[in-house]
């Protein structure tokens, strides 16, 4: 055996051996060239060497551009603010979006508060945190000539409310009560309070504690839009010294890097409780506790005191952000229902085709230019370009495996004969009218789908959709492609 093996380690040794004197002599060579040409270079006259260094520099600085191009990460509207869009990007899109018939009139009311708010002139503080963190007592303490509702109950406010608070320098801020975050079944509320807290200049975030992961989670997307933020543990009466020490260095020690400042209060709310009077009986009562906000005022009178020329832009940053991603939804909402027209156009096409062809094979003719036809719009509907090529790639494979599995399809459209007794009397035309028609819906469908996710003519990914459809249609919709076939036969006769 060692016998055996010893040519295959020689030829293997060569081969390394090889290599190496390849890689040195490479290498050599061009140390050699590169010391030619510094020779060659220091020889020339200075007025040639100092153009020659300036064109050096800049195929270098053009190289290392394109480098850093290829490698940052993609821009992205999504949620966050990693990538700021710019006013005009986000009007073309409501635009576009406009002139694609989508109901734009949410986003385009955000542009029109945005601009109103920067106009006033005055500062806007959103109360952000989870329900019954004390949000509405706060605003009770910070605003005391209004009186929102405040509950032990979570879930007590649902929905935006501004009021108007002085700060001890007599600076005005608009303050914002929203509903808490992590309600059950809060998930529109939630929503509400956050497109809030992004409309506003600064947020208050309010705990009761020391933060879950899900409140960490908050606070880091909060942070991302670079909008200042006070972190203030309410409730502290609660608290005996030592644990309210501990519990604001653990604050200190996560978030200090991540918010403006943290402060502890007590925004105050009220408290029940039972008294006994002299005549012996039991009364409730409900008293108001005293806040103690002093160490939020001040730092709401350095935040107010930048005034919001400094306070805009990251406001704006971030509603724009949010306009964005909103923007993006509802182009994709609109995609996927433009898509389903365009389905369902070509489908009953497929089908009339079909029904109408007169000489073998010719239908094969009419569905393939149909074919081509659909994954242009759908292609166009998504914003992928694609290419003849592809789409005839595309065609040509999902038609060898459409032809594998025809005789499913006919089977399938066999049994949606039996259930549109009528159909059965107009012979095997409707039967291969229905075939193509669920061909044509399953390539639309599944199309749609990978431009949806991949946003690319990924045939692999539709051709397994495609499979995947045609191996369990449902009921409904080969009811509609026969009804479709039905009409058409029906159209035919007449
Ligand atoms: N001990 C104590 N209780 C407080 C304090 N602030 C508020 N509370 C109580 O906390 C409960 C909830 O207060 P709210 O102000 O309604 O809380 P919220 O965050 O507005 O609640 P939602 O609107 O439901 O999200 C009430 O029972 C308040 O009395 C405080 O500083 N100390
Ligand atoms: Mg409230």
């Amino acid at each position: 055996m060692s016998q055996a093996r010893l040519p295959l380690r020689l030829i293997l040794l060569t081969a390394l051996a090889v290599g190496a004197a390849l890689l040195l002599g490479l290498v050599v060579a061009t140390l050699n060239g590169l010391f030619e040409f510094y020779q060659r270079w220091q020889a020339m006259p200075f007025w040639l060497r100092v153009p020659s260094i300036i064109v050096a520099a800049l195929v270098l600085g053009a190289l290392c551009w394109l480098l850093w191009r290829l490698a940052r990460p993609s821009a992205t509207s999504m949620f966050g603010a990693s990538v700021p869009l710019s006013r005009g990007d986000v009007e073309a899109r409501i635009e576009s979006l406009r002139e694609r018939q989508a109901d734009t009139t949410a986003l385009e009311a955000e542009l029109v508060e945005l601009d109103r708010r920067r106009v006033t002139g005055e500062v806007y503080v959103a109360l952000f945190g989870e329900i019954s963190t004390g949000k509405s007592s706060l605003i009770r303490a910070l605003a005391a000539q209004t009186a929102p509702a405040v509950d032990v109950r979570g879930g007590t406010t649902r929905r935006v409310e501004h009021h108007r608070g002085v700060l001890p320098d007599g600076r005005a801020l608009i303050l914002a009560d929203v509903p808490g975050s992590r309600e059950i079944d809060g998930i529109a509320h939630e929503q509400i309070a956050r497109d809030e807290a992004l409309r506003a200049h600064a947020v208050v975030y309010l705990a009761a504690g020391d933060l879950t992961r899900a409140q960490d989670t908050e606070i880091g997307w909060l942070a991302d839009f670079r909008k200042p933020i006070v972190l203030a543990l309410n409730k502290t009466d609660l608290y005996g010294t030592v644990e309210r020490t501990a519990l604001l260095a653990r604050l200190h020690e996560r978030y200090a890097r991540r918010v403006r400042e943290i402060v502890a209060i007590s925004a105050g709310g009220s408290e029940r409780y039972e008294r006994t009077l002299t005549d012996g009986r039991r009364e409730r009562v409900e008293r108001e506790r005293i806040p103690d906000i002093a160490p939020l005022l001040s730092a709401l009178e350095r935040i107010a005191q930048a005034g919001t020329d400094a306070l805009e832009p990251a406001r704006e940053v971030a509603v724009l952000a949010e306009v964005g991603r909103r923007g993006d939804a509802l182009a994709r909402a609109t995609a996927a229902h433009e898509a389903q027209r365009s389905i369902a156009k070509y489908t009953r096409r497929a089908i009339v085709g079909a029904m109408a062809a007169v000489a073998p094979g010719s239908d094969l003719l009419i569905q393939g230019a149909l074919g081509t036809a659909l994954v242009r719009e759908l292609a166009r509907i998504h914003g992928v370009p694609v290419r003849e090529l592809d789409v005839e790639a595309l065609l040509a494979r999902v038609g060898l495996s459409v032809r594998n599995t025809t005789a499913v399809v006919l089977a399938i459209a066999g049994n949606a004969l039996k259930a549109f007794p009528g159909l059965g009397t107009l012979g095997g035309g409707v039967l291969h009218a229905i075939a193509y028609g669920l061909v044509f819906d399953s390539l639309g469908h599944a199309l749609a789908a990978t431009l949806a996710t991949h946003a690319a003519l990924d045939a692999a990914d539709v051709e397994a959709r495609i499979g995947a459809l045609l191996a369990e249609p449902q009921r409904e919709r080969i009811e509609h492609i026969a009804r479709l076939a039905l009409d058409a036969a029906r159209g035919e006769r007449t």
